[in-house]
């Protein structure tokens, strides 16, 4: 049995998708994606002009995970304009989202408009925890810039779900902190949690660091983060309540863990270090391993999971 899911108005096939940085920059790997078992297409986060973005080495996997420092490479807005335009003509089927990331709030209405305003984006996540742009804090972390910037988006006239992709909180505090500035806008959902920041991997054998920009801090996905994307995915419900869809992204590499996330209460699920590792064919393999897994529990509905984390 496949479990489909929504957003809002938009329609999923399945309950996994791409998370916005690995293998979704070039229209060959979106293309790739539309191909996939993915149920949605999430771009590269862009901004208003092309980016080379951070020097090589800038991404290494490791065991655990991933660290990376790309800083925002990307083909800028008006490419992706054009790209969604070609994947929409080709695969009318799976939703369009787009990730948009500025350098200060004009940039962010000047994306926001234009992927309002274009026929074949369904969804525009906002990227307020993009890291690796060198030394402008995330705006998620400011809290003060992050009210303004939302008054300003939610000012733009549109019809199309407007969520934002979230850092990783380490204290309730903040996490709460966020949670009453989203209150306050028509926020249609938030995904939890973008890669954790500023980390150092060193290989002892080369006794060298792993990536070159930045003084050698990057950011960290796959097994080392699960925990934490857990935890902000089950506050975030717990400070929001029903009336924001929470996307969970963290350390997911199996059916399992996908599982876990519905049961912290993320409704969909994006895949980030696992589609760098295994490409698209992990999107398969995880649908299958996660449908095998409600059939062994006797599950034939996803709310019977998304609600059912049992409490201490
Ligand atoms: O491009 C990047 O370095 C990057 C971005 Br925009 C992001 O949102 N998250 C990340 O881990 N890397």
């Amino acid at each position: 049995m496949t479990f489909s899911a929504k957003l809002w108005n938009v329609s999923f096939p399945w309950v996994v998708y791409n998370s916005s940085g690995p293998r979704c920059t070039t229209l060959d790997e979106l293309k790739a994606l539309w191909n996939s078992e993915s149920s949605a297409i999430l771009m590269k986060s862009c901004s208003p002009l092309p980016r080379d973005g951070n020097p090589e080495p800038r991404y290494k996997e490791v065991e655990l995970g991933s660290i990376n420092s790309i800083g925002l490479a990307n083909h800028g807005y008006k490419k992706y304009l054009e790209y969604a335009a070609e994947l929409k003509s080709e695969f009318p089927d799976k939703p369009i989202s787009v990730s948009i990331v500025g350098f200060c709030p004009e940039d962010f209405i000047e994306l926001v408009e234009a992927f309002q305003n274009d026929e074949n984006v369904d969804i525009l996540e906002i990227n307020l925890s993009c890291p690796n742009v060198v030394w402008k804090p995330q705006i998620a972390y400011d809290f003060e810039a992050s009210d303004e910037l939302l008054s300003k988006i939610f000012a733009v006239p549109g019809s199309k779900p407007i969520g934002f992709k979230l850092p990783p909180y380490f204290d309730p505090v903040h996490t709460e902190m966020m949670a009453n500035i989203l209150k306050k806008y028509p926020v249609n959902f938030i995904t939890c949690i973008n890669s954790v920041g500023n980390t150092l991997i060193i290989d002892p054998e080369t006794e060298s660091p792993l990536i070159a920009p930045k003084w050698w801090l990057g950011w960290l996905g796959g097994d080392y983060v699960k925990p934490v994307a857990l935890a902000n995915v089950r506050m975030f419900y717990k400070l929001l309540g029903e009336s924001v869809t929470i996307i969970g992204c963290g350390g997911i590499k199996s059916g399992v863990d996908v599982f876990e996330h519905l049961l912290a209460w993320a409704s969909l699920v994006q895949l980030g270090t696992v589609l760098w590792k295994e490409d698209v064919a992990c999107f398969e393999r995880i649908n299958k391993e996660f449908e095998e897994y409600m059939s062994m529990k006797w599950y034939t509905s996803l709310n019977q999971v998304i609600w059912k984390l049992k409490e201490l």
